[in-house]
C-alpha cells in the first residue's frame, strides 16, 4: 500500500459517502476504479469484462462508452466487489457502508447488527435532486435509451435491476419497503420481475392486489452506496430499510417526490423508474445466471412493470451485478448484510455469538457462526447445535442458506482458509455433523439444494 493509499484510508475512517459519484472518487483514491473508454457492447461483452474483473479481483469496471447507447450514459460494475490489495480486501463493502478501507468483516457485521437494534431515523424529503435533472413522463418512457445488459448466454433477456433498489409501500403507508429483485427489460415502458410471495416486495404487492389495484413503484438505479446493501437486507416485516440506514449514520437519508406516484427516493441517485406493477398481468420472465453459481433452465410468469417515468441525473450511470461463481456483488452484499441480520437475532436470543460469517466462497450457501471457546464446557455441542438451528432458520434470515457452522471464536470467519482448516480437523464426520429437518419453507427460485 503506497502513501497515497494510507493518507486515503485515513481520511475515510467513517465517513458517510452520500453519492454514487463521491464513491467512485473514493475508490479512484484507493486504486479500486479502472474506467474503460473503448466501446463495449451491452450484449454480453459488458457481463464478460465484470465477469473477468471479479475472478481478477480487479478495480471496478466504469464503462464510458456503450454500443448504440447515446453518449453519456455510463454502467458500472463491481460496485461491491472484494479486492486484491492487501489489508483492503472488503474496502468497496466498508466504505460503502461508512467504515475505514481497511475494515475487517468482524468490525463491520458486529457494528451493523448493533445499529439494527438502534431506533430507526426517518429520512427527511428535499424538494430539489439531482436525480430530476431530466424526466421522460409518459409517452416519452423509453427503457430502451438505458444501457441493461444482456448478462450471461441463457439469460431470458435483458436486465435492467441487478443492483438497484425497488421501494413499495404498504396501502396505509405505514411500511416503506426497499428491496432488490432483479427486473427484466420487456419493450420500452414495460418490465418484468422476479416477485416472490415471502419476500416483502412479494407481501406488499399482495396487499395492494387484495384492494384490486396494481402496486405502485420506484425502481432507484445508482443510489447512494450503502443503499442496495440496507436494501438486500432482510429485516422483520414493517421495518424500513431506509430507516435503519439512517439510524446507522446517525442522520436521515434524503429523499424526493417521484413525479408520477406517490413515494419517495434517495435524492441523490442517478437513474429512477417510476410505475406501478400489474395486479393481474403477467410476462414470462428468467431464467437468468444467478448467485448460486449457475443459470435456470426455466421462466416463470412474474408480474408486469407498468412505466410511467424515467428520470435521471445528466450523463446517468447505471450500475449492475454479473450474478454467478464467486465471488460476486450479490453475495458480498447479502454475506454481510445477512451476517449482520443474524448476528442481531442470536444476540436477541443470548446466543453465545462473538460474531457470523455468511461465506461468499460458498456464494452464501454457508454460514460460520463463531462462539466463545468455553461455551463448549458449559454446553453440549450438539445442544448448541440444536439452539442455534432453532433461532437461525426460524428467523427471515436464515430461509436462505441451508448449512450452519459452529466453531470457536480464533478462527475469523470471513477468511474461507481458516474456514476450511477448521471444518477440516475439528470436526467429527459421526458426531459433529447433525442434520435437522427444516419446516421452514425455503422461498429463493434459484436455491440450489
Ligand atoms: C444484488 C442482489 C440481487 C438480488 N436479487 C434477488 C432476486 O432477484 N430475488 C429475490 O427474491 N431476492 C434477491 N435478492 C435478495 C433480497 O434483496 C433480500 O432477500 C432482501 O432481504 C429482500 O428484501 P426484503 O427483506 O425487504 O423482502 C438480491 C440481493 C442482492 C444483493
Ligand atoms: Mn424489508
Amino acid at each position: 500500500m503506497n502513501m497515497r493509499q494510507q493518507s486515503v484510508i485515513e481520511a475515510n475512517k467513517m465517513r458517510y459517502i452520500k453519492d454514487l459519484r463521491e464513491y467512485l472518487k473514493t475508490l479512484d483514491e484507493l486504486g479500486e476504479l479502472q474506467e474503460i473508454n473503448e466501446e463495449v457492447d451491452w450484449n454480453l461483452e459488458i457481463g464478460a469484462i465484470i465477469r473477468r474483473a471479479y475472478d481478477l479481483r480487479a478495480p471496478a469496471p466504469l464503462f464510458n462508452k456503450i454500443k448504440d447507447i447515446e453518449q453519456g450514459f455510463r454502467v458500472l460494475g463491481g460496485s461491491g466487489g472484494i479486492s486484491r490489495q492487501d489489508g483492503l480486501k472488503f474496502c468497496r463493502i466498508a466504505t460503502s457502508l461508512g467504515f475505514s478501507p481497511s475494515a475487517g468483516a468482524k468490525e463491520i457485521v458486529n457494528t451493523l447488527a448493533d445499529s439494527f437494534e438502534k431506533e430507526g431515523i426517518s429520512p427527511r424529503v428535499v424538494q430539489d435532486a439531482v436525480c430530476h435533472e431530466n424526466i421522460m413522463a409518459r409517452e416519452d418512457v423509453d427503457l430502451m435509451r438505458l444501457p441493461a445488459p444482456f448478462i450471461h448466454s441463457g439469460d431470458g433477456g435483458r436486465y435492467i435491476n441487478t443492483w438497484g433498489t425497488i421501494v413499495v409501500q404498504t396501502p396505509d403507508k405505514s411500511w416503506t419497503n426497499w428491496s432488490i429483485a432483479r427486473i427484466m427489460l420487456l419493450e420500452k415502458n414495460r418490465m418484468t420481475g422476479l416477485i416472490p410471495p415471502q419476500q416483502h416486495l412479494g407481501i406488499i404487492h399482495q396487499m395492494w392486489k387484495d384492494k384490486g389495484e396494481p402496486t405502485p413503484f420506484a425502481l432507484v438505479l445508482g443510489a447512494p452506496p450503502a443503499v442496495p446493501f440496507f436494501s438486500g437486507t432482510p429485516f422483520p416485516e414493517y421495518v424500513s430499510e431506509g430507516e435503519v440506514l439512517g439510524a446507522h449514520f446517525a442522520e436521515p437519508i434524503h429523499v424526493v417526490q417521484c413525479k408520477t406516484v406517490d413515494l419517495q427516493v434517495p435524492a441523490d441517485s442517478e437513474i429512477v423508474i417510476e410505475g406501478t406493477i400489474s395486479d393481474k398481468e403477467t410476462a414470462e420472465e428468467g431464467p437468468m445466471g444467478e448467485f448460486a453459481g449457475y443459470v435456470g433452465e426455466h421462466d416463470t410468469p412474474q408480474p408486469v412493470y407498468n412505466v410511467s417515468a424515467i428520470t435521471h441525473r445528466k450523463d446517468p450511470i447505471l450500475p449492475i451485478v454479473n450474478a454467478g461463481v464467486p465471488v460476486e456483488d450479490t453475495q458480498t452484499c447479502c454475506g454481510t448484510m445477512y451476517s449482520a441480520a443474524v448476528l442481531a437475532e442470536l444476540r436477541k436470543h443470548n446466543f453465545p455469538v462473538d460474531t457470523c460469517f455468511l461465506t461468499f466462497e460458498s456464494a452464501v450457501h454457508l454460514l460460520v457462526v463463531t462462539v466463545e471457546e468455553m461455551e463448549h464446557t458449559r454446553i453440549s455441542a450438539k445442544n448448541l447445535a440444536r439452539e442455534a438451528k432453532e433461532i437461525i432458520f426460524n428467523s427471515k434470515p436464515g430461509v436462505d442458506f441451508p448449512k450452519v457452522m459452529l466453531v470457536d471464536n480464533d478462527i475469523d470467519p470471513s477468511d474461507i482458509n481458516q474456514v476450511m482448516w477448521a471444518f477440516s480437523t475439528r470436526v467429527h464426520p459421526q458426531s459433529d455433523a447433525h442434520f435437522f429437518s427444516l419446516s421452514t419453507k425455503r422461498h429463493c427460485p434459484c436455491f440450489t439444494i
